[in-house]
């Protein structure tokens, strides 16, 4: 049976990549920061077959004992500190994370397999914050990096230096270049799980409106659960590379708000919605568009689920997860 390693495990594309491996028949492990984390209980519940080993991917010798305990086939790091709001307040730690982490999981994966580079295959999260102020629409695997927060200046040396262990190493090192995906697993401080969750507690009388950053920023939104299986092609390649990930459309928070409040038969929200500049960014991304050609045809690779689609069913789970909270508080 093949073998992954996951860091990040507790975040949603651990969470969706995990029930992905197992279910190929993978033997998952996943690296979990922390002696009392408080997500354990969630990925035990949720993907119950994952076997939990601690470690940090600031600390690398606690990388290497996750390697050593897994013996991948394949090593996905998921692991960062991934809000980019976050990150301006929170530059120098996001860095040794985001940034640091992965030179560590990679120089890891050189001890744990000194003479043979192509033994574990490595995929590193990368993101379309790279792009951050675009240099060609839309954006492309050979589009000049601009990043805009800490969060992408981590990721730009994450996504080089990956690029550099294959060229130095002959390492099979793959980078996903994923644009913004959702699901129902969405951390609630991201822009869209916030409004589907105001949007759900609105429509049952729990909350009375939302308060908001920047409404005209542009994303190319997709599915998890989709971009996962991505992932998982990538590794399967006989080459290692680097693939843009994306729907190949964009739209504006504004327009994400419109579709979320349709869902629960609201027409008229603007009234609820007001601008709270603690939201905005010192620079924002404006624009995000992928063309995710490449992947599509040399992986084979599509999204399953399109943007209306991907709003209607994170407003319907947020509903229901609402309405399961009201009857429990009577
Ligand atoms: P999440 O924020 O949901 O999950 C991040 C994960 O990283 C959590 O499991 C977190 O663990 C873990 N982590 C944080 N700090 C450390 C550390 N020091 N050592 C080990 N693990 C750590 O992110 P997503 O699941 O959404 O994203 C997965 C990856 O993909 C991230 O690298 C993200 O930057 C990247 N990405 C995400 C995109 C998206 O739209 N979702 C798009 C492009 C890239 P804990 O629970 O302990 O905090
Ligand atoms: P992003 O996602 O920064 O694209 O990073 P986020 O959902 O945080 O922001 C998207 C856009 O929404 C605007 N915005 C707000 N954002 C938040 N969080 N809260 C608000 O109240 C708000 N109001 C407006 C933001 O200004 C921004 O323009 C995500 C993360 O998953 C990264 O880890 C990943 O790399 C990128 O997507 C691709």
């Amino acid at each position: 049976m093949p073998r992954a390693l996951i860091s990040g495990i507790t975040g949603q594309d651990g969470l969706y990549l995990a029930e992905l491996l197992l279910a190929k028949g993978y033997v998952v492990y996943g690296l979990m920061r922390g002696q009392n984390n408080p997500k354990r209980e969630l990925v035990e519940q949720t993907v119950p077959g994952v076997h939990l080993v601690t470690g940090d991917l600031t600390d690398i010798s606690s990388i290497l004992r996750a390697l050593e305990a897994s013996q991948p086939d394949e090593f996905y790091n998921l692991g960062a500190i991934s809000f980019v709001a976050y990150s301006w307040e929170n530059a120098r730690i996001t860095s040794d994370v985001t940034g640091l982490g992965v030179l560590n999981a990679l120089e890891a994966l050189r001890l744990f397999s000194p003479t043979d580079p192509k033994r574990v295959r490595f995929y590193q999260a990368s993101s379309s914050e790279m792009f951050g102020k675009v240099q060609t629409v839309p954006q492309t695997e050979e589009t000049l990096l601009w990043p805009r927060s800490p969060y992408g200046v981590a990721k730009v040396y994450g996504h080089y230096m990956t690029i550099n262990y294959r060229e130095s190493y002959g390492m099979h090192a793959s980078s996903g270049i994923l644009f913004n995906h959702e699901s129902p697993r969405r951390g609630p401080e991201f822009v869209t799980r916030k409004i589907t969750q105001a949007v759900a507690r609105i429509s049952l009388g729990m909350q009375d409106g939302i308060m908001l950053g920047n409404l005209e920023a542009r994303r190319d939104w997709g599915f998890a659960g989709d971009y996962v299986e991505a992932m998982w092609r990538m590794l399967q390649m006989d080459e290692a590379d680097d693939y843009v990930i994306s729907t190949n459309e964009t739209h504006s928070i504004r327009e994400f708000l419109e579709l979320a409040f349709s869902e629960v038969g609201i027409d008229d929200w603007s009234h609820l919605v007001s601008f709270d500049p603690s939201f905005t960014r010192p620079a924002e991304v404006d624009l995000l568009i992928g063309d995710s050609t490449k992947a599509q045809s040399r992986l084979g690779w599509a999204p399953t689920v399109d943007f209306p689609t991907l709003v209607s069913l994170m407003v319907k789970h947020d509903v229901e997860e609402q309405e399961r909270l009201l009857v429990r508080a009577g």
